[in-house]
């Protein structure tokens, strides 16, 4: 199939999916072409099958808003027309989703049909979503979707909550590239941030104040009471200066690194003992996903679809949000040398049952589903 995916190219766990959905598709012979503002994080490298459009916004002097959402229908119009796409599949729900309803509607008005999916990542749903001001044109767009996929049970739940839909949700989760065994201990890389008996404990996150970043260094400060450890803070974002000050005030910059934005993380986490995400709310949570996959146990909060991925005793372990104290003796439980092996092992265990073979599949199963129905 030739499949156009429209996503954000940031940071974001959407746009992560989207990219590692579009590289496993183009693996397995389809022709993907992404069309976002910019080059996606994740993309990198030349692969064969792949090809991305930009969308360049002009800056016309008119516009103290650029119209970024009439320039991306436009190219999306443009890709599907001349590249002959199939279906579209657009990730986040705003402003993508009214985007492809529009390209799909001047694409009818020529003849051509192309049928859209959306998948809804979260944030489009549970923050900025539900905002008054966005509720008529979301609500509108996921109904007029050829097909709607949400990545948790909880962020269809939330979705039919928040919104009248008459649209069927299906849920494909997150997934992630697993392999067999964890990966080899790494005593020489390790060693440039903790010493040998001191435990990595780490953060991936784009440091917004759903992320509850300062959670993360005050539960470091109460395990680092007790085992003196080392912790990692990937990302970058509105409240990295604010858990910088904490660090400062609390004296403990010199166990805390801050590594900022990286493309890849995979490298960073098979360092760490722990991977902590204590979010205000997660539709998913991609990232401790990611850390489990190599082994990493996570501390989380048990909101949104974090139980679905992160299970209570056995990959880790859940608190309600904002229970610090709490995460903090949990994390001390998954440093236990008597039980640490154990716990890393379930970790990858879960990440399996998020495998690439797995989730792939069921979107491809909904593109022949609509692709075959066009046809008919
Ligand atoms: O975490 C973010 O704020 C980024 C956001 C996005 O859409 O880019 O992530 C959301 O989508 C991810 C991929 O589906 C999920 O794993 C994250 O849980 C979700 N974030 C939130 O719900 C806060």
């Amino acid at each position: 199939m030739k499949i156009g995916i429209v996503l954000y190219p940031t940071f974001g766990g959407s746009g992560v999916v989207a990219t590692e959905l579009g590289k496993a598709l183009a693996l397995k012979g389809h022709q993907i072409h992404f069309i976002t503002y910019s080059q996606p994080v994740r993309l990198g490298r030349f692969q064969e099958n792949i090809f991305y459009h930009e969308v360049a916004v002009s800056d016309y002097p008119l516009f103290e808003f650029q119209p970024y959402e009439t320039t991306l229908a436009s190219k999306i119009y443009d890709v599907a027309k001349h590249e002959g796409l199939d279906i579209l599949h657009v990730h986040y729900a705003i402003p993508h989703a009214s985007a492809a309803f529009m390209a799909q509607k001047i694409l009818e008005a020529e003849g051509i049909y192309i049928p859209f999916v959306t998948t809804l990542h979260g944030t489009d749903i549970t923050l900025i979503g539900k905002d008054p001001s966005f509720v008529p044109v979301v609500q509108f767009c996921i109904n007029a979707s050829n097909a709607v996929t949400a990545v948790s049970e909880s962020l269809k739940a939330d979705t039919l909550t928040h919104f009248n839909i008459s649209q069927e949700i299906q849920v494909v989760p997150n997934f992630i590239t697993t392999d067999e065994e964890l990966p080899r201990s790494q005593p020489e890389r390790r060693s440039a941030y903790a010493l040998p008996n001191e435990p990595i404990l780490c953060h991936i996150s784009n440091f917004r104040k759903v992320k509850r970043v300062e959670d993360v260094i005050r539960i470091f400060e109460k395990v680092n009471q007790v085992i003196p450890s080392k912790l990692l803070m990937v990302g970058d974002g509105p409240d990295r200066y604010a858990s910088e000050q904490l660090c400062r005030t609390l004296g403990l910059c010199n166990r805390i690194i801050y590594l900022g934005k990286l493309r890849e993380t995979r490298q960073v986490l098979e360092l760490a003992d722990v991977f902590i995400l204590p979010s205000e709310s997660e539709s998913f949570g991609l990232a401790a996903l990611e850390a489990m996959a190599v082994g990493v146990p996570v501390i989380s909060s048990d909101t949104g679809g974090i139980p679905e991925v992160n299970i209570q005793g056995y990959s880790g372990f859940l608190s309600p949000v904002g229970d610090i104290d709490d995460m903090a003796n949990n994390t001390l439980k998954l440093l236990d040398p008597e039980q640490k092996q154990h716990y890393r092992n379930q970790a990858l265990e879960q990440a399996k049952a998020f495998s690439i073979e797995r989730v792939v599949p069921q979107y491809e199963e909904i593109y022949l589903n609509l692709v075959s129905k066009k046809q008919s």
